[in-house]
């Protein structure tokens, strides 16, 4: 009887091993278009690639509204905005709900989350949790554990992210699967890389977006609206690190003194010797505003190679902690019963239209990178281009664990894609609602459908539609919506927004449309 107990214990352990783990990894704002599997045009990710060749790299991925909060609340819950309440940053996340960390935890998964949380409420549903407040900082970081203590943690963010994620690994119960969530603050605004990333990129030069120089005319209301122009909206000083004392003399670029404040706050959290170094690398810029006179156009080509310079080392310093988490998975024996996922909370626009920042549901900022990676279950090398969204997620790792689906979710599980049983996703539309007016970037509210090459979006506060083609315009400059030539597209993709709408069961007021 006791050898029988034993060796029923032994099966149920080893089962409980053979569960997946999994590791999801995700960064804030970062472009696919600044990852190497998607296009060498900008940096080299060596360690993100890996992934991407040991698995599969989804070439239509994207979120249902473009922003961090309402990105992580459909994360957790399988849900579109309107359903899980988070509708926008100033939302607080009802915790209360079913999430999809909640049902693997009932179900014998170990739970964490760490780094960027970003949705007010703390988490629940995790054995493990310690997240970053708000937005958190790049250098000596602030994070809050689970007593609710908060305090600062020696180093730079992206960095202590990953060793916090991989203390936990270390310490958790080797018994059970485990679900991680690994959310870096990286490559977000302030966009403030370490000392040797900064070395690396300040000298890089990038090639300038087809639409950097695009201006406002014969656009939309929303396009005229918006305030998020790398030429007037992002901050010299703030955003690009350049010493107010040499814009204080040119009455154009004079920073106030809120953001000569936060220059010297974000510049004071850097430790010596590293703060004093990094100062006299962007001494540069000053120095090139000042002796060449830099204004308009011209300042405009510099600020993008800054932005970029910028933004390229935050990514650089996240691809060699993705590096870490891979090089200890490999040391620890989990790699073949893990699967791995990279992706981003959205896309982010680099110099399109001239734009920093996300929200809108024009592809850019609708789309986000995603690469998985389980072996003995994905192909490696493969490439899926069906339309999946960041509701599909949540159904996808209990679809992975086993776990029972609930009826109320509104993804769909990829594990068919991913494991190769089927080629592409049963679904013909994806359904897109942003909500956060008036905010930063004062991008209006909008909804509307992408299908694979026709696309329709409602400005509902002005009554206002874009449609495009994408086949034929992909950077989507033309809006087709009074050519007749579309009328028939045009009325059945009306006829599909009102019926995804029902599917989604989003009926709020949106001016026009009900
Ligand atoms: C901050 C940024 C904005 C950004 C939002 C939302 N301003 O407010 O540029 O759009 O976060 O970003 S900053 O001056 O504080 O950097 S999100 O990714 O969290 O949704
Ligand atoms: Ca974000």
């Amino acid at each position: 009887m006791r050898l029988l107990i034993i060796s029923l214990l032994i099966t149920a352990t080893a089962a409980a091993q053979q569960r997946p783990n999994i590791i999801y990894i995700m960064s804030d704002d970062h472009d696919a278009k600044a990852i190497s599997a998607y296009s060498k045009e900008l940096i080299s990710t060596p360690n993100m690639d890996r992934i991407a060749h040991e698995g599969m790299l989804f070439k239509n991925a994207f979120v249902a509204n473009s922003i961090c909060g309402p990105a992580r609340a459909t994360l957790l819950t399988g849900l579109h905005s309107h359903k899980n309440g988070m509708k926008d940053n100033r939302t607080r996340f009802d915790s209360s709900q079913v999430t999809m960390p909640k049902l693997l935890q009932a179900d014998g998964y170990q739970t964490a989350i760490v780094g960027k949380w970003h949705l007010q409420s703390y988490p629940t549903g995790f054995d493990y949790w310690k997240i970053l407040p708000g937005q958190g900082q790049y250098f000596e970081p602030a994070m809050i554990n689970m007593k609710g203590d908060t305090g600062r943690i020696h180093g730079y963010a992206t960095d202590v992210i990953t060793d916090e994620a991989i203390n936990w690994l270390d310490h958790r119960d080797t018994q059970k699967p485990f679900l991680l969530l690994l959310h870096h603050k990286a490559p977000h605004r302030y966009f403030f890389a370490p000392l040797k990333y900064i070395e690396q990129f300040h000298t890089k030069h990038f090639p300038e977006p087809a639409t950097l120089y695009t201006d406002t005319a014969g656009h939309g209301t929303a396009w005229r609206l918006q305030t998020m122009s790398i030429l007037h909206d992002m901050k010299l000083s703030s955003d690009l690190k350049v010493d107010p004392a040499y814009l204080m003399d040119i009455p154009e670029l004079k920073p106030d003194s809120a953001e000569i404040t936060y220059y010297r706050a974000i510049f004071n959290r850097i430790p010596e010797p590293d703060r004093s170094k990094i100062k006299a690398i962007y001494e540069e810029r000053g120095k090139l505003i000042r002796d060449l006179h830099l204004r308009g156009k011209e300042l405009l080509k510099y600020k993008y190679q800054w932005y970029m310079q910028d933004y390229l080392a935050c990514v650089a310093s996240v691809d060699e902690n993705v590096g870490r988490v891979l090089d200890y998975l490999d040391k620890n024996g989990l790699t073949n019963n893990t699967l791995v996922i990279y992706t981003s909370d959205q896309g982010m626009y680099l110099g399109q239209n001239g734009w920093f920042d996300k929200r809108w549901m024009y592809d850019v900022s609708m789309r986000t990178p995603l690469m998985m990676r389980w072996p003995g279950h994905i192909k490696p090398g493969s490439v899926n281009t069906s339309m999946v969204q960041n509701i599909d997620y949540a159904e996808t790792f209990l679809d992975v664990a086993g776990t029972k689906i609930p009826e109320r979710m509104q993804g769909l599980s990829l594990k068919p894609v991913m494991t190769g049983v089927q080629k592409a996703l049963p679904r013909k539309e994806l359904y897109y609602h942003f909500y956060e007016y008036a905010a930063d970037h004062t991008v209006l509210q909008h909804l509307g459908i992408r299908g694979e090459r026709y696309k329709l979006i409602y400005f509902y506060p002005v009554n206002e539609w874009e449609m495009y083609d994408l086949q034929k315009d992909p950077a989507e400059q033309h809006n087709i919506y009074k050519d007749p030539k579309y009328g028939k597209i045009l009325q059945q993709l009306k006829a599909d927004l009102l019926h995804l709408r029902d599917v989604y069961d989003d009926h709020e007021k949106a001016g026009e449309l009900n």
